[in-house]
């Protein structure tokens, strides 16, 4: 019995000891950190962009507007979830005065929602409605 106690003292002793060695501890700390601010600082500046972008948003005319006033129109939805006020697309598309505003009003509606403006018109639109927008946009100089 007590051999056989002995034994499997030795047995375990014997056994490998696993261990992360304080390097690899370090690394993945510090990389975990170096996460955590990069993750901290992109959120920080994203806040700071859209908190420009909302006070903008009540400029007239400014592209920060424009996103504003498109994704009200996408967000005319009814009790069911959908619907989309599309003469309220097309009238703010159609004020939007050239094209390099229309490239602005989509890195402004990027920064106030996250989303994709082009992306969210093809959802928010049918392929009739969307194809009209799109004569709208190539219209413009
Ligand atoms: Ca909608």
């Amino acid at each position: 019995m007590a051999l056989q106690k002995l034994a499997l003292q030795a047995a375990l002793n014997r056994r490998p000891k696993i261990s992360i060695s304080n390097q690899v501890t370090t690394v993945l700390l510090a990389g975990g950190v170096g996460l955590g601010i990069f993750f901290g600082i992109r959120a920080v500046a994203k806040n700071f962009k859209k908190g420009i972008r909302e006070r903008q948003a009540l400029i007239p005319n400014n592209p920060a507007a424009f996103a504003s006033q498109l994704k009200l129109a996408f967000e005319n939805d009814n009790a069911f979830g959908w619907g989309t006020d599309e003469a309220a697309v097309f009238s703010t598309l159609e004020e939007i005065p050239n094209k390099a505003t229309f490239n602005s009003v989509q890195r402004a509606y990027r920064d106030l929602y996250g989303k994709n403006l082009s992306a969210d018109l093809k959802s928010e639109l049918t392929v009739a409605e969307y194809n009209q927008v799109l004569q709208i946009i190539n219209a413009k100089f």
